[in-house]
């Protein structure tokens, strides 16, 4: 009776309204980490989507598997129990959207919010009565390694070298938690606001491979006390925390496909913006299958969330 189920109701664009300025609402967050909860949800919606397998056609961000211990246990998915607790109250204010669709919906809130691009995005996600389907770890990237993996990990979603790039311009945000992946600090200065300064970072400096203390390899830059950092001394302020980069990250410099969209992107901000929103708009798609007029077509098994 899945037919039956797919004709049942789907939210009007005013009750999205709602939720998208519920997220917009939630997002200053002054007691968390750099002031935003924005960061922390677009990597929600990333990791519940980068489990997609193109040939098997399982994992993608339908279903919301990370509810589940299989999933969300996945030392891969370490903090992202924060995102989830963010977005708790709005299932619960709005109990009609599924998490598959609120964890999606709010990055793209987020990106839009925190002065991305507007990223396409359609509801009808439905969320996972048990974890039979939750697909297996191990399938998001491993930020230790280098080029080939990334190859591997991205093309068994359907993505190519210039999507990987694009993709890899989200690092703009956010920040490694020594106590989540075991990296350490940010990619950029503003970690709260969209921009391709994470490739003009890229190609700009020098970064230096070092060892932390808890023996995990990554590189940095400890930035030139510019006016900037001198005056902020002067009142007081802290000395700017260097920056990072992951091993995955420096890979896209040295590798001959990816090289020439680092240089791209970092030249051209909008082209960057339009390419990361097909991109991220693509992502959250993986795995989901729709008819003509964009309804999803649900596997019988699936429980249709829009159920109320
Ligand atoms: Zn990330 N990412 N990522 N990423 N990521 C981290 C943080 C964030 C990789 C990776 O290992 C890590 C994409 C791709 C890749 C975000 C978005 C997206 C962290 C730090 C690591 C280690 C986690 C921590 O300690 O909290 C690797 C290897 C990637 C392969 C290219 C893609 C694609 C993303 C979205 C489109 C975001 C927003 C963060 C910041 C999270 C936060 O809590 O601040």
């Amino acid at each position: 009776m899945a037919a039956d189920k797919n004709n049942n109701k789907q939210p009007t664009a005013a009750q999205l309204d709602e939720v998208k300025e519920a997220v917009r609402k939630l997002l200053h967050q002054p007691d968390y980490d750099d002031g935003s909860a924005g960061p922390v949800l677009v990597r929600l919606a990333w990791h519940s989507a980068g489990t997609y397998c193109a040939k098997t056609n399982t994992g993608g961000s339908n279903g919301a598997g990370m509810r589940y211990e299989k999933e969300g246990g996945d030392p891969a998915n370490a903090g992202l129990q924060h995102a989830r607790a963010f977005l708790e109250p709005l299932k619960a204010k709005f109990p009609w959207i599924t998490y598959a669709d609120l964890w999606t919906l709010a990055a793209v809130v987020a990106i839009k919010e925190m002065g991305g691009p507007e990223i396409s995005w359609k509801g009808g996600r439905t969320d996972f009565t048990d974890d039979s389907k939750v697909p297996p770890r191990g399938r998001l990237p491993d930020g230790a390694q280098g080029a080939e993996h990334l190859r591997f990990i991205f093309y068994r979603m359907g993505f190519n070298d210039q999507e990987i790039v694009a993709l890899s311009g989200a690092h703009n945000l956010g920040r490694c938690h020594a106590d989540r992946s075991g990296f350490q600090g940010k990619w950029v200065n503003n970690p709260t606001r969209f921009s391709n300064q994470y490739y003009k970072l890229l190609l700009a400096n020098d970064w230096k491979k070092t060892t932390l203390p808890n023996g995990v390899t990554q590189f940095v830059y400890v930035e030139e006390e510019d006016d900037g950092a001198a005056a902020a001394e002067e009142e007081g302020g802290e000395k700017p925390e260097s920056l990072m980069m992951l091993p995955t990250d420096i890979a896209l410099l040295s590798d001959p496909a990816f090289r020439p969209w680092v240089e791209r992107y970092a030249a051209d901000k909008d082209l960057f913006f339009e390419h990361f929103a097909a991109v991220f708009a693509k992502l959250l798609e993986l795995g989901i299958k729709r008819d003509a007029s964009g309804k999803v077509i649900n596997d019988e098994n699936a429980e249709d969330g829009y159920r109320s």
